[in-house]
């Protein structure tokens, strides 16, 4: 059985095609992991590899992220007419179903431990279905190792590893808890801790940077226990890690503790805004915007630096916004910015709720890529989000903020000095000077709703 798995690349890639500085793509390692012994398998990441369409392969394996999905059915009709068979998988997929199944064979719906070696079984047997359909959550338990030997070297030299799954909280923009049903599950720590040394002793493979982990859980610290129990282990194997936390992390002494000793080097962490009821409407209540500067202190008293993202076009923002933010992150410090336009991914209560509210704008996929506004914002114009957007990410990228946040302050760190100076070079190559082909959604130069109607929004600071 020959298998081709494919990462499409969609107009949201911000970094550019054919450049390596990409995390390798873990999704189809692992499918790769979870499909029978015998099967010949190639992986295509579209960021780093062209795909040939004259292949010979017996099954096609797609996943779909929102932002890539037009380019994934585009690559799946290709497939298709030639009569090879195609599979359609991941979070767009499981949202959009009867989309995704307008050009699949056969589509994957949620997590796919069980279902796609019967799916493959299946294929073999001539009785491939249309769907399929997770309906129990997945234990996480004896979970294959990844098959890196299928993803070619010349990556960002870091090893990704997911440790759990899920998250206990549930921010209305966030697509993880309306696919992993808000249930929070981790792998045994052995079978982690096995992955690791498999990884370390393949170093070599990965270059002198070799050690850096990514552990790319949702919420490394959704419970507690089990993540000082996690530090802990990983101890002896001294390694560095970053992984995605809550700010809450800022206030459990001995979590930092224990994180920093275990070789944490940063976490990323989803301020979001810098106005509490913004913070209140979407769920984020675990966020006190008057706590942010100790929190930030904290978390850098113990040597771990700070990736921050914030977000823009929540309903509550206003223009003035996007400066204070830029004005915090140089004055916290954050060691490495990003910043989004909030994004209604279709599945999630944002999606449901800015639908209901008639404030989508645009029902084109690729424009879903968090770099612009798809829906109509209440205190700003789609255009000025959008604009404004790439200003905030022009003066976070400035010289002078990159000095000012990793090379002035005491915990400098040459390492996210070099970091952010690859980001700028980044952002200015895709977003800050590229004019894009298509650059704002339909409804562009709607008025905002608030401004425009009764002023729901004129005092609310
Ligand atoms: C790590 C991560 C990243 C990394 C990816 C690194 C890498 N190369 O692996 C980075 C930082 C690059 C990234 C980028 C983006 N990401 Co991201 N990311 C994640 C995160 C945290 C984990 C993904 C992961 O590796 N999971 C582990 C694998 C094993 O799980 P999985 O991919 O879901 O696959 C399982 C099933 O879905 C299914 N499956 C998936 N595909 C297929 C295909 C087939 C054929 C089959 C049978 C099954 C199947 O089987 C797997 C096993 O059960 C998720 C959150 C999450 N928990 O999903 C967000 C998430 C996937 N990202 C998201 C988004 C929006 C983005 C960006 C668009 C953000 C942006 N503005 O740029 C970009 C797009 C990237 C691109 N290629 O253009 C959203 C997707 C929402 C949506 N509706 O599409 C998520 C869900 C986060 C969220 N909070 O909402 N991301
Ligand atoms: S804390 Fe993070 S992962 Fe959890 S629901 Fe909120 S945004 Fe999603």
């Amino acid at each position: 059985m020959k298998l081709l798995l494919i990462f499409p690349m969609g107009k949201a890639n911000v970094i550019g095609k054919h450049s390596r500085f990409h995390l390798a793509p873990l999704t189809l390692s692992y499918l790769a992991a979870l499909a029978p012994k015998d099967a010949d398998i190639t992986i295509i990441d579209e960021l780093v590899d062209r795909i040939d369409f004259n292949v010979s392969v017996d099954l096609v394996g797609i996943t779909v992220l929102t932002p890539l999905a037009p380019r994934a059915y585009e690559i799946a009709d290709r497939f298709r007419a030639r009569g090879v068979k195609v599979v359609l998988g991941g979070v767009h997929a499981t949202m959009c179903p009867d989309e995704a199944a307008l050009h699949a064979d056969a589509i994957v719906l949620g997590e796919a431990e069980e279902i796609w070696p019967r799916l493959i079984e299946d294929l073999k047997r001539g009785r491939l279905q249309k769907r399929y359909t997770c309906s129990e959550l997945p234990s996480l338990e004896g979970i294959p190792m990844p098959r890196w030997d299928l993803v070619e070297m010349g990556y960002i030299p870091t090893y990704t590893i997911q440790t759990s799954r899920g998250c206990p909280f549930d921010c209305e923009f966030c697509a993880v808890t309306a696919f992993f049903g808000g249930k929070y599950r981790f792998r045994p720590l052995g079978e982690v801790l096995g992955e690791i040394e498999v990884l370390i002793k393949s170093r070599k493979q990965r270059g002198p940077l070799g050690n850096i982990f990514f552990f790319n859980d949702d919420n490394i610290y959704a419970h507690p226990q089990r993540s000082k129990e996690l530090c802990r282990a990983v101890m002896p194997f001294r390694i560095k890690w970053f992984a995605q936390a809550p700010i809450s992390i800022a206030w459990d002494e001995e979590f930092l503790k224990l994180a920093a000793k275990s070789g944490c080097i940063g976490v990323l962490i989803g301020f979001e805004s810098l106005f509490q009821p913004n913070l209140d409407q979407i769920g984020k209540k675990i966020n006190r915007v008057e706590e942010y500067g100790e929190a930030v202190r904290r978390i850098h008293s113990y040597g771990i630096k700070i990736m921050g993202s914030f977000m823009f076009g929540l309903d509550y923002d206003e223009i003035g916004f996007f400066g204070d933010v830029v004005k915090f992150m140089n004055s916290a410090p954050i060691d490495v910015p990003s910043f989004a336009v909030v994004t209604p991914y279709p599945g999630t209560r944002f999606y449901k709720r800015l639908q209901k509210e008639g404030r989508l704008l645009s029902n084109d996929w690729t424009e879903y890529d968090s770099n612009r506004a798809v829906h109509r914002p209440l205190g700003m114009t789609p255009r000025e989000a959008n604009e404004h957007l790439i200003w905030a990410w022009k003066r976070i990228t400035s010289f002078s903020s990159i000095l000012r946040r990793t090379v002035f302050p005491s915990n400098r760190s040459l390492f996210y000095f070099i970091y952010n100076l690859v980001l700028r070079r980044m952002m200015r190559k895709t977003l800050i000077y590229p004019v894009r082909s298509n650059p704002t959604p339909q409804g562009t130069d709607a008025a905002p709703l608030a401004r425009a109607s009764n002023g729901v929004n004129a005092d609310k600071r």
